[in-house]
């Protein structure tokens, strides 16, 4: 009896969630996880009389890989820089309308030279994201912190993840070796590929959502992780802190872009739009910690944000990046090593 009284209860609720989408437009946003504030979301659908419906990926190949094969039915998309630059070459990508986002002049112009579409044609960026090391400072020896090599301590094994995600953990092992995290070199690609073989001996996966869990819960001691990511586990657990590592790191701008076949073309540059808005911006930036190339919305942001080292990364520290560039034919030098340390044991 009870049973059947909450089947119906359940029935009602989804009968009624349906209707409150019937007839409304549906943008569908294909993104990274926790990247966007739910109330800037919730206030686009208002604005716009439509809902966004939203699924994740993990990395930039996993996104593309579906796309190729044939999922989606995407209208918006938030790859890196250099994924955006594969997926215009490959005609996976319309042109953006200028005229439909009049808020394109709260840019900062300057930022641009991070993306590989500095007239913004095909991709606007979103976010800067700088990769680096999340540690529990109650875990993880002081004199150990600093570096790329924590990956490889033995005292951490089983403790410690790095990114799923192959130009990522494949550009720390480069950049730990002094290399440049874009080599085309193969052997600095090989010799990169037997570090991170080495570090995989110590870690307990590769991994990218489960391990800001596994940090925030005592789980993981190091994390190779997205600053902002980092920074949402900080405010969780006051033990977890981050730093880029010594011998550089990678940085990206993640891009709107918007995809060909998309359906809803306007209501694609109207988010966008929408997300340049300053005060949209400012909310969003709080709430997800990654900085927004939006002058005005960051002389909005409150004190807690502007000194959080995971959010204001330090201008020399940034020196020390690179982005990730696309590479062409290249990239697949990059897949061969991946192939190769992933089965390996
Ligand atoms: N939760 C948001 C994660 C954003 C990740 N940016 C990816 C950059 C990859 N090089």
């Amino acid at each position: 009896m009870r049973t059947t009284g909450l089947s119906l209860l359940l029935v009602f609720f989804a009968a009624l969630a349906a209707s409150a989408h019937a007839g409304e437009r549906v943008l569908y946003l294909y993104t990274w996880s926790d990247y966007f504030d739910s109330d800037v979301i919730y206030r686009f659908e208002q604005e716009n009389n439509c809902h966004v419906a939203i699924d994740y990926f993990d990395s930039n190949e996993a996104m593309y890989a579906k796309l190729r094969a044939g999922g989606g039915g995407y209208d918006l998309i938030t790859p890196s820089s250099y994924m955006s630059s594969v997926m215009q070459r490959q005609g996976m990508l319309r042109a953006l309308d200028h005229a439909l986002l009049p808020n394109l002049g709260n840019m900062d112009r300057n930022f641009l030279r991070f993306t590989e579409d500095p007239a913004m044609a095909y991709s606007v960026p979103y976010t800067r994201t700088v990769t680096g090391v999340g540690y529990d400072a109650e875990r993880v020896d002081a004199a150990d912190l600093g570096g790329w090599d924590i990956f490889g301590k033995t005292a951490y094994a089983t403790r410690m993840t790095m990114l799923n995600d192959m130009r990522e953990a494949i550009g720390a092992a480069l950049k730990h070796l002094g290399h440049s995290l874009n080599t085309t070199d193969e052997k600095e690609l090989a010799a990169a590929g037997d570090v991170l073989a080495g570090w995989k001996r110590q870690l307990a996966k590769f991994d990218v959502d489960e391990a800001k869990i596994g940090l925030a819960a005592g789980e993981f001691f190091a994390i190779q992780g997205y600053n902002g990511d980092v920074a949402l586990v900080m405010e969780e657990n006051p033990a977890i802190s981050f730093y880029i590592p010594e011998e550089g790191s990678s940085l990206a701008s993640d891009d709107f872009v918007i995809a060909a076949d998309s359906p809803n073309v306007e209501l694609a540059h109207a988010f966008i739009n929408h997300m340049l808005e300053p005060e949209i911006a400012a909310v969003n930036m709080e709430s997800v910690r990654y900085y927004m190339p939006n002058p005005k919305a960051v002389s909005m942001l409150g004190d807690d944000i502007r000194t959080n080292r995971a959010f204001n990364v330090d201008e020399s520290v940034m020196q020390k990046c690179e982005v990730i560039r696309d590479l062409g034919e290249e990239n697949a030098k990059y897949a061969k090593v991946w192939d190769r340390v992933k089965a390996e044991e």
